[in-house]
């Protein structure tokens, strides 16, 4: 369970970073090297903490203080990467136990051999703590041995500026405190660092450091050691005063190492997927997927998962729709109290949904295409300047890209279903369906006696400004559905739930078979796709079209409406979703990371399992490919996501609706799959091979589950093999 960069490549330095970020969902330490190297991007995050510098709209994730470089000289001369005599050079992240280890011999001019280590670890019960270890042995001679390290506040995200340096302080010459605030959101952050060695420290520049110089002998490690504690005023009222307390005690690396390895491995005796495939990659992959998810999501309600994670600046470190239809499941099926706090972070921010709605002339709430912190629209209004024309695309999605809406909605759902707990639909659930489906109410237009959807964006984003998106009014009718359902609001208001599900449109198949993603899609000139096809995710066709060509053709960036077939497996006959599926997948570039898992879970269910692996071990790959810069910026967190979606909804074949359906798809690579479920309050261990089933679970309710078509009751363990 590795992730492993054996060759230092300076190109590569960001991916790396991003891949092998360690991190709890608090807090996120991207995987950088100690010592510094251009173009390398340092990152620390700390989940909430968002700033808008002056003159700009939109909030982002503060970049925070640096603490991990180091400065390491071996009898003056100064350690580098870039020195021809490294030698036995191993830099790894291991997912089971959470520690990225970097291990190498360096030879120095002088002609003397060390080994050298570097340990960093995050803890994941103490959510505010982070060690760090570096042993350098001298294979060879005594030598002096001195380092140079502390917290620098010269950091910025991609130049702004977000921290005003309050206070540093240095107590019993081992342990640094700073205290920062964010300029425009006025949160306070106390940061300490605890050396196991006393130094001399220095201050200047928004950088308190301490060198420390030792002689060491030979074949007796210089082991040195800091130890990082971080609060916010998120969390605490005096942070400042908080992590100095932290630091009072010394606490040796092993000692915190070995408490976070421990919680590592409780969360993968429980979240574990394990594969019996011929290509290794696929366990890897998986592993890949889960260790992400965990280390991005926070334990409260009050914060939610950024597109990025706490890996890098991407998208501001802000949420999306990816959420809730994306990476919650994972959490839902694994551990439903997380999934719990995700819908709670958007029930807090009702006040921003509903401000938005009212903005723009409608009921109920319109979530931001794009939340952080406050819960109001967080959407940049332009893209990057083109520099050729000097002009500025606007970016439509915060003005167009409703579907958010309803997806939320749709995950109140999915929780409900899953868990049947009244108490969280009664205080939560029902809120966020009522005020959701208000919103839809008041977006419909009446069009000789229908009602319609007009000047949306769908899932997909080469598309934009249309007219009854499938996918939208789908989603749309079911939010609204489920709030009548759910008996919300006054009778009124159902009457108007019902007369809105009455009249509303929903796209049906034309004369060939064909659902349309709107209502002009289809009229729209094809073009050959294949080139782009080739490079997707590097959206190769802007350079060859302008957004607007794209626009006025047949191309789709991601999944639309085989999003809506993943969702809503049951909507459409197999056959519908057949020849659907084909048609629009020839139309996809898949330039989005959130596209090729959701299309193995639909090949998947039309028995195309061989296709959908293509597809499932291409979204694998969507972080770990060895291009260099495919995730700078941060990990596609979403697809990471859908990856887990497709082991589960595609390949173990799980259909959720009334009862639980399992149909497997298992591609001919795979002899096995096993995991954890959590499904009506029950956790199933479902182990599947390519024609057979094992289920067992701990209590003896029984629960009705349908294989192939057929239904059973399964009590402690069900068996059920093909004939
Ligand atoms: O939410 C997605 C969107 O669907 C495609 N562009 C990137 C966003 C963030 O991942």
């Amino acid at each position: 369970m590795k992730i492993e960069f054996n060759q230092f490549d300076e190109e590569m330095l960001n991916k790396e970073a991003t891949l092998m970020t360690t991190g709890n969902g608090y807090l996120g330490v991207r995987g950088v090297h100690e010592e510094k190297y251009r173009n390398q991007d340092r990152g620390f995050f700390v989940r909430g903490i968002f700033d808008r510098t002056v003159g700009t709209e939109a909030a982002e994730l503060v970049n925070l203080p640096d603490i991990t470089e180091l400065e390491l000289r071996i009898n003056g001369e100064l350690f580098s990467l870039n020195s021809p005599q490294v030698t036995d050079y191993r830099r790894f992240l291991d997912l089971s136990t959470g520690e990225l280890i970097r291990s190498l011999k360096w030879q120095t001019e002088q002609g003397d051999r060390f080994k050298i280590i570097n340990k960093r670890i995050v803890s994941q019960k103490n959510k505010e703590q982070i060690a760090f270890q570096l042993i350098v042995e001298p294979l060879d001679n005594d030598c002096e041995i001195s380092v140079k390290t502390g917290i620098d506040g010269q950091v910025s995200n991609g130049g702004n500026q977000h921290l005003i340096e309050r206070d540093i302080r240095v107590y019993d010459e081992r342990v640094l405190v700073a205290e920062y605030e964010t300029i425009e959101s006025h949160l306070t952050l106390g940061l300490a660092m605890r050396l196991n060695k006393r130094g001399i420290i220095s201050a200047k520049n928004r950088k308190v450091q301490t060198s420390i110089q030792e002689t060491c002998q030979k074949n007796a490690p210089f082991i040195f050691e800091k130890v990082v504690y971080i609060y916010s005023s998120l969390e605490n009222d005096y942070p400042q005063e908080a992590v100095k307390k932290a630091a009072v005690r010394e606490i040796p690396y092993e000692q915190i190492a070995k408490t976070a390895k421990a919680s590592w491995a409780d969360f993968w005796s429980e979240h574990r997927v394990v594969i019996d495939s011929q290509n290794t990659f696929d366990q890897l992959a998986l592993d890949f997927c889960c260790y992400h998810l965990q280390i991005m999501t926070p334990d409260d309600p009050q914060f939610s998962v950024a597109a990025k994670g706490l890996t890098g600046e991407g998208y501001k470190g802000h949420v999306f729709w990816d959420t809730e239809i994306f990476i919650l499941p994972f959490f839902l099926h694994n551990e439903p109290a997380i999934a719990k706090n995700l819908l709670k972070y958007r029930y807090f921010r009702l006040a921003g949904a509903k401000e938005k709605a009212r903005q723009n002339n409608y009921l109920g709430a319109l979530f931001p295409w794009e939340s952080a912190l406050t819960g109001y629209e967080e959407t940049p209004k332009y893209a990057a300047i083109n520099i050729r024309t000097g002009k500025r695309q606007i970016i439509s999605s915060a003005v167009a890209e409703h579907h958010i809406v309803a997806d939320i909605a749709y995950a109140v759902m999915d929780l409900y279903q899953t868990t049947t707990d009244q108490d969280f639909m009664d205080q939560y659930g029902k809120p966020l369906l009522k005020e959701t489906a208000l919103f839809w109410i008041s977006r419909g237009v009446e069009v000789n006696g229908r009602i319609e959807i007009h000047d949306v964006i769908g899932p997909d984003e080469y598309t934009e400004h249309v007219d009854n998106n499938a996918y939208t009014n789908y989603l749309a009718a079911y939010n609204v559905r489920s709030a009548l359902a759910q008996q919300v609001g006054d009778e009124k208001l159902q009457q108007q739930f019902a007369h809105f599900l009455d009249k509303l449109y929903l796209p049906t198949i034309n004369e060939v078979g064909l659902i349309p993603q709107d209502d002009t899609f289809l009229s729209k000139p094809v073009i050959d796709l294949s080139k782009y096809k080739e490079q997707a995710g590097n959206q190769l066709i802007l350079t060859d079209y302008s957004r607007q060509e794209v626009i006025d053709q047949q191309i789709l960036k991601q999944a639309d409406l085989v999003m809506l077939f993943y969702l809503q497996p049951h909507l459409f006959d197999f056959e519908t979703i057949k020849k659907n599926l084909y048609y629009y997948e020839d139309r996809t570039i898949h330039d989005s990371s959130l596209s090729k898992a959701i299309h193995a879970i639909v090949a998947a269910r039309i028995n195309e399992a061989e296709w959908a692996y293509e597809m499932f071990q291409a979204a694998c790959r969507i972080d770990l490919n060895d291009r260099p810069h495919t995730s700078d910026e941060g990990i596609h967190g979403a697809a990471l996501g859908a990856v887990w979606l497709a082991a589960i909804f595609g390949f173990a074949g799980i259909t959720k609706g009334e009862i639980l359906e399992i149909n497997p798809q298992l591609p001919k690579a795979w002899k096995k799959i096993k995991f954890h479920f959590y499904w009506k309050d029950e956790t199933i261990t479902i182990q599947m091979t390519q024609d057979a089933i094992l289920l067992t679970k701990n209590s003896k309710v029984k629960l009705p589950i349908m294989i192939e078509g057929q239904e059973y009751l399964l009590e402690k363990k069900l068996e059920w093999s093909r004939k």
